[in-house]
């Protein structure tokens, strides 16, 4: 007997920068992804001031999934998918963004995609912003530093929520949204916010005030949605890695949850409609002045959502700072080295334990059903001489993530749609832009300098997650 539910939604996920390619074909529009430099190990991506001639891009072909597409989902079918997560391009719909009629070829091209999944009982999973903003609305608008966005956004979700009411009823709207607020770089240019700094700006106002306003859209979105089709399912995507304080100092752990409160104040947000006291404070004590007004606040409280999506790949570790008394959450200056786990090639900490973790910490706090949309390990695949790929290292990273997500469910209680790996076929990896971090099921036949066939291949990966499909998650 399984230990999960009847039902439970088994799939893969990815998203639409990250593998259609066709940039420029069925009247899209330039998107942020489509103007990012490759970047490589350690060195971050960039948003640049348009396409140079003769540069890689590597989202322009990204591995030809618009055109492949119905090949790849019959073998998502194949190896039993009951759903697939990807987003919609909003530069598809609204190539510049600030159009008032929608682009009928990209909405066409999503109605096929839908009905070939469809066609094989593969429900579609739908995030409407997933680091893709067109890059018109960077250029003209400075992205999400701009009240005017959310009026763009909430007429692209209306768009996508009227046109596929009947196709598609599980919905998020911002991909990772609390990812911005994770401190790296002094807060690095953002692809959902389409954000680029100018010297000497204050990175954290703006990347507060920009939040607002994401967050403000995405509950407009959500009370459309609603609206629309009361059947529908909008959750939220939370980027969740677990910070555990570093000893059992006890200023080590009331640092580890001042940073669980900074890091994860959005889906307060999104869930209960309200900024925690602790942030308010915070800008206060900070002195931002955001522009946040009654009516946003009106706003929030109406569009909470139905259930929170998730990615989960790493836990990180943190200890107090003596000289700061504020105990405020810098995340490159905090975090410290977990010397219990081991970490990927790039360095990401593997801990499944903490998504047992992450789920029970979710449920305490919001009550709601929960949705693993991304889990998996990058890693670099080869062939062996026999043709075969034996990715033993991904298929033990996903089944041990998976036992402790089913002790979540089974041992404690934990609400849970479903489970939807990362890059269920390789991609593009969004951090580096690389080919050659991979997380597929399914091998594509293309190399970081733009170089292979696109021919796909079966990974051993695939014939071990189609069992464990087959069988609710008994057969690991
Ligand atoms: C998440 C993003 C994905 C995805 C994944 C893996 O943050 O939602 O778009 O790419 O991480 O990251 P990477 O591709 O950098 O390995």
């Amino acid at each position: 007997m399984s230990k999960l539910p009847d039902g439970f939604l088994w799939g893969g996920a990815v998203a639409a920068h990250q593998l259609e390619g066709a940039w420029k074909e069925g009247g899209k529009g330039i998107s942020v992804a489509d103007v990012m430099t490759k970047g490589a190990h350690g060195v971050p991506r960039e948003i640049t001031d348009g396409v140079i001639e003769g540069e890689n891009y590597p989202n322009h072909e990204a591995i030809d999934f618009y055109h492949r597409y119905k090949e790849d989902i019959q073998l998502f079918a194949e190896m039993g998918f009951k759903c697939f997560r990807t987003s919609i391009a909003w530069s598809r719909i609204f190539p510049d963004g600030d159009e008032t009629e929608p682009n009928e070829e990209g909405l066409k091209f999503y109605d096929n995609l839908f009905d070939e999944c469809l066609k094989y009982g593969i429900e579609p999973v739908i995030t409407l912003s997933h680091f893709e903003m067109p890059y018109h609305l960077v250029t003209e608008y400075g992205g999400f530093r701009n009240r005017k966005l959310i009026d763009f956004f909430e007429k692209f979700a209306r768009v996508c929520f009227e046109r596929y009411k009947d196709k598609v009823t599980y919905w998020m709207t911002f991909n990772e949204i609390n990812n911005q607020a994770n401190f790296h770089d002094d807060f690095a240019p953002f692809t959902n916010s389409g954000i680029k700094y100018e010297e000497g700006e204050n990175r954290e106002k703006i990347m507060y005030q920009a939040a607002h306003y994401e967050l403000v859209a995405s509950a407009r979105a959500v009370t459309i949605g609603q609206e629309i089709n009361p059947d529908f399912q909008i959750g939220c995507m939370i980027a969740m890695c677990p910070i555990y304080p570093s000893t059992s100092h006890p200023k080590d752990i009331l640092k580890a949850q001042k940073a669980m409160q900074k890091r994860y104040y959005f889906t307060d947000i999104h869930v209960h409609g309200e900024y925690p006291g602790h942030m308010t404070r915070y800008f206060e004590r900070k002195k931002f002045n955001l522009d946040i007004t009654e009516e946003d606040l009106e706003v929030l409280r109406k569009g909470t959502v139905d259930y929170i999506g998730l990615s989960y790949y790493m836990s990180f570790a943190i200890s107090h700072n003596e000289s700061d008394e504020t105990y405020d959450y810098n995340e490159s200056k905090d975090l410290v080295r977990n010397e219990y786990i081991e970490t990927s090639d790039w360095g990401w900490a593997i801990d499944p334990e903490g998504l047992r973790y992450a789920l029970n910490w979710f449920t305490d706090m919001y009550h709601l059903p929960l949705f693993i949309v991304e889990n998996g390990l990058g890693a670099v695949d080869e062939f062996d001489d026999d043709g075969r790929i034996r990715d033993d290292y991904r298929i033990n990273y996903l089944r041990t993530h998976i036992e402790q997500m089913i002790k979540a469910v089974d041992e404690d209680g934990v609400d849970l749609m479903g489970y939807t790996p990362w890059g269920c076929i390789d991609l593009v990896s969004a951090s580096t832009g690389e080919m050659k971090k991979r997380y597929g099921f399914i091998y594509v036949d293309k190399d970081n300098d733009d170089n292979g066939t696109l021919e796909r291949h079966r990974k051993d990966s695939f014939y071990w997650f189609k069992e464990v499909i087959a069988s609710n998650g008994e057969n690991l």
